[in-house]
């Protein structure tokens, strides 16, 4: 309650920002885009976690508020660095279920597209399986549309919810994100664990990028770019940055 009450105005008075976490090419170390995550520092309550606030903002309905914010700000962002630095950067931003399925949300993907100028395909929206199952067909459907608009979309989290594999089958996506739970478990000792080489295998065989989440050490990279996973992100390369700081993380990897 006091949350829903103090999350009420935090958009107006400017609490909410994103932080944005590079992406990084596993064949050259080179940024390829980023992953908008955002942040509330909220006067009252101090920093508040989206693991927090979101499902709260979903149950209010704020999240729709928000989440037009949210792809406005990352949009706006992702084209002013494309410009900057000349170079083709994609923007992911994360959407929940209750987006997901929400009639407005077509319309402020074009929205945040036209006011910005940027691309719809640099554009990835990041989904999770817990979104996707409890009204399959649903969204299914929700899913197709927006990849009609000509952006991509990933499975984020990916292995961590339940019946991966159908859900592989069921929605058509454009990118695996490997959850970082199973990311942790590449150790020290250089071998690859199975599931994880499993994990990149079906993402390969089914012609979809894949992408690491958590990389945090230097073995977790070798035995991704030698088990051939395309992407990572991770504390390893970057933490989420404030945007001043990402931009100059691309001017000096020009
Ligand atoms: O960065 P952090 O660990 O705090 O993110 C926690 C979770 O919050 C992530 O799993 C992410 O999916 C979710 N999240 C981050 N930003 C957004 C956002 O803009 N919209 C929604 N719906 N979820 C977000
Ligand atoms: O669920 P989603 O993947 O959208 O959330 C990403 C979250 O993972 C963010 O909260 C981000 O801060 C966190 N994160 C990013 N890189 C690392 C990492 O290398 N290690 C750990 N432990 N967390 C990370
Ligand atoms: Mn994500
Ligand atoms: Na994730």
């Amino acid at each position: 309650r006091e949350l829903e009450q103090e999350l009420q105005g935090a958009l107006a008075r400017g609490e909410l920002r994103l932080a944005y976490q590079p992406v990084v090419d596993l064949a050259d170390d080179r940024v390829t885009g980023f992953e908008a995550l955002l942040r509330w520092d909220s006067r009252r309550l101090g920093p508040v976690c989206p693991s927090r606030f979101v499902p709260v903002a979903e149950a209010s309905g704020l999240i729709e508020a928000i989440g037009a914010w949210v792809l406005h700000e990352a949009c706006t962002a992702a084209a002013a660095w494309r410009a900057e630095h000349g170079r083709d950067l994609t923007m992911a931003v994360n959407v929940s279920a209750v987006q997901l399925t929400s009639p407005h949300l077509i319309g402020h993907i074009t929205d945040a597209l036209a006011a910005s100028g940027l691309p719809a395909s640099a554009l990835v929206l990041e989904v999770t399986e817990t979104a996707l199952v409890s009204d399959p067909e649903r969204a299914s459907e929700c899913l197709a549309a927006l990849r009609a608009l000509g952006l991509r979309l990933a499975l984020d989290d990916f292995g961590t919810g339940y019946s991966s594999l159908a859900h592989l089958r069921q929605f058509t996506v454009d990118v695996l994100k490997i959850d970082r739970s199973f990311v942790a478990t590449i150790g020290d000792d250089g071998v690859m664990p199975p599931i994880v080489r499993g994990m990149i295998d079906l993402g390969r065989t089914l012609g979809l990028e894949i992408v690491a989440e958590g990389v945090e050490t230097e073995t977790q990279r070798r035995l991704l770019v030698e088990g051939s996973c395309d992407s990572a992100q991770g504390y390893l390369f970057a933490r989420p940055l404030e945007p001043a700081d990402a931009s100059l993380l691309l001017l000096a990897t020009s």
